[in-house]
């Protein structure tokens, strides 16, 4: 969508004038770093990834957990924490960096190098506790991980981000990043500022595809540190997780400027854009009291690789002209998705290890060597990603998934009733978080997944019918069931990992709202669709079709139900003498429990005649993953860049 015109006023400021060579060569590898932006550009709505003018920031609360404990229990900035799972640290907060610990540290080790270090056990589920808390005690082999609080606190964040900058795509990257794509208020922004660009003058001799004309000059003190142009990271820098860090403790310190580098307004942009982070931070740290790091730049690749040059509490810009001398020196494999195989295959077949090193290779070598989907690696060397930043906090989570892994392996039934339990607990909380933001969600489908050391899991699954209170014990008494299904006849059995989830997370529709919904549909197509296969049944209805949709919440008092088995066809009734039953709750359970008590006596009829048709769990490992050749299904080698990734 760029306009390139010989003889534009921005030309003649070009950030590589003076040396013909580099504008040709970084033209080349980095793609157009100074674009002309015309009025076009800057009065149009929707340029999309292509938009010159284009800002986004990655930003990233620094020591996540570690902040997330000192906001909990309270404790002075400075000091020293970390957080521990089972015996790993897992965070350390940066009073604590300051003593040599890092992640990869022992408990002990960390507490040798700082006798008074505080330490913080990330909270646990206990069996037979609905809600995870923090204990004297933890042990792997009867505890499992919560996240919940760190979950819950990013939300926070990511609410506030969301809050502070209207117009502003806010994209939750992980839990404790999230990309902003700052293009639209900024250009609104630089419209306010500068209302004589809101049209080309009348002599403007291209009309709206005239270039504007040069930026004011920019003030960047109190925006971030900007990476310079000219000079390659400083020595003091350290890369982790593929991005370049500084160890300076100066957060926000601004580069000394690059005076021969002429301002453009992707720079009036990135400044602006960098004003606003500014502020939504700012409001992060005093309301909620968390620290972060972001970057700005013109993709979301280098705004994630900006991110972590000023750490913690910093702020770094990445100006367009900054990207090749930023970029060049990067050891490639440590960029994500090139640290493992794919990378290097790099570095074997070129020899090659910074970025600089591969920028030779041509897009047909390339291609030939690694598959066509290589323009993506071709691409990213050059700070190139056209990505959007999608806002994906309207769109619902389809799934939840409680795991455990088990380094003392469930070996019998009863083992794994008390883990459902547990994961059952987290799935209750989670649900109930999410539903305090939408009260209708409705898990579809309860999954149960076992593994049995490293061989691929096993799994049941049953839809969950709708109710309105999800308790611990609704979860349970539906896993137990998978899980008896699972295990069928075994007596014995080795599971290392089980994990229980939800699928087919949705809003339940207003007919649905409750589980009476299954029970009186409105029709035959809404019969059929009103499964209640977790028992292998189909719902009948003894209620005059008319008002059967109309189904509210409490208002199934005077609802008769019946239900017939698929199996055997028995019809079940619900004697309902509606004096027996409190509210349309009460009823749920009531047919719910019927249900169950006769599945579970079609259970226990095909265990006496060796029916179920379920594969159980056998001891031996040479025998128990085998899978029948209809479900079976072949896999198609990987080709091209494929074959540096493993399957999952
Ligand atoms: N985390 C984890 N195990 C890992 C990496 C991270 O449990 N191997 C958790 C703990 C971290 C959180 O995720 O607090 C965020 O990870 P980061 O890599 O962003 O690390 P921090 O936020 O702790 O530190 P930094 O300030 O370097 O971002
Ligand atoms: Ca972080």
């Amino acid at each position: 969508m760029e306009t390139s015109l010989p003889d534009s006023p921005t030309k003649t400021g070009s950030l590589w004038k003076g040396k013909a060579k580099d504008v040709t060569s970084a033209q080349d590898e980095f793609g157009d770093l100074n674009p002309i932006i015309t009025y076009r550009h800057l009065l149009s709505q929707n340029l999309g990834v292509r938009d010159p003018l284009r800002v986004v920031a990655l930003c990233d609360s620094d020591a996540f957990y570690a902040a997330c404990e000192m906001v909990r229990l309270g404790v002075d900035k400075d000091t020293p924490l970390v957080v521990l799972q089972w015996d790993s640290i897992i965070a350390v907060n940066y009073p604590a960096r300051k003593y040599g610990i890092s992640r990869m540290d022992k408990k002990m080790d960390a507490l040798k190098r700082c006798p008074h270090l505080k330490i913080v056990h990330v909270a646990t589920y206990r069996e037979g506790e609905t809600e995870p808390g923090y204990w004297d005690e933890v042990d792997t082999n009867t505890h499992k991980v919560s996240l919940d609080y760190y979950r819950r606190e990013s939300l926070k964040i990511a609410a506030m981000f969301r809050e502070m900058l209207p117009g502003c795509e806010v994209e939750k990257a992980s839990i404790d990043e999230a990309f902003i794509d700052f293009t639209k208020p900024v250009r609104e922004i630089i419209l306010q500022r500068y209302p004589h660009l809101a049209q080309p003058p009348p002599d403007a001799p291209f009309g709206v595809e005239t270039a504007l004309p040069p930026p004011p000059p920019i003030v960047w003190d109190g925006k971030g540190a900007v990476i310079p142009v000219n000079s390659p990271p400083s020595e003091d820098s350290s890369i982790t997780d593929g991005q370049i860090s500084s160890s300076s403790d100066e957060p926000g310190r601004a580069e000394p400027l690059d005076k021969d580098v002429v301002s453009t307004w992707h720079d009036v942009a990135l400044s602006i854009g960098a004003e606003l982070m500014t502020n939504a931070r700012d409001a992060v740290h005093t309301t909620l009291g968390y620290s972060t790091s972001a970057g700005i730049a013109r993709n979301k690749f280098l705004a994630k690789l900006t991110a972590s040059y000023r750490k913690p509490n910093g702020q770094s810009i990445l100006r367009n002209a900054s990207i090749p001398n930023y970029l060049r020196p990067m050891p490639f494999q440590k960029i994500r998705f090139l640290g493992g195989k794919l990378g290097r295959a790099f570095a074997e077949e070129y020899d090659a290890a910074t970025v600089g090193d591969l920028l030779s290779i041509t897009l047909d070598e390339m291609q030939t060597k690694f598959g066509e989907s290589s323009i993506w690696v071709y691409e990213i060397l050059r700070g190139l990603d056209r990505s959007e930043v999608k806002d994906k906090g309207s769109t619902l989570n389809k799934s939840m998934l409680a795991s455990k892994n088990l380094p003392k392996p469930i070996t019998n039934v009863q083992e794994g009733y008390r883990w459902i339990r547990v994961l059952a607990a987290e799935l209750a909380l989670r649900l109930n978080d999410a539903r305090n933001m939408s009260p209708n969600l409705w898990p579809k489908t309860l999954v149960l997944h076992a593994r049995k050391g490293y061989e691929s899991s096993r799994s049941k699954q049953a839809p969950f019918p709708y109710t309105r209170e999800v308790t611990v014990d609704i979860i349970a008494a539906a896993g137990d069931k998978l899980w008896k299904e699972l295990v069928g006849t075994s007596t014995q059995m080795n599971v290392t990992n089980v994990q229980l989830s939800f699928t087919g997370i949705d809003f339940a529709e207003a007919g649905q709202k409750t589980i009476e919904g299954f029970f009186k549909p409105t029709s035959k197509r809404q019969r059929d669709s009103a499964e209640l296969t977790d028992f292998n049944t189909q719902a009948e209805v003894g209620q005059p079709e008319s008002s059967a949709g109309d189904a509210k919440e409490d208002s199934a008092t005077d609802i008769i139900v019946s239900h017939t088995c698929t199996r055997c066809k028995k019809t079940l009734s619900l004697n309902l003498e509606l004096s027996r039953f409190k509210d349309s709750e009460e009823q749920k359970t009531a047919i719910a429990a019927l249900i169950m008590e006769h599945d579970d006596w079609h259970f226990a009829q095909d265990l006496v005649r060796e029916e179920i048709p379920i594969r159980p769990i056998q001891p031996s490992a040479s025998t128990s993953h085998k899978k029948t050749p209809k479900t079976k299904k072949r896999r198609k080698d990987p080709v091209g860049i494929e074959r540096f990734f493993d399957r999952k």
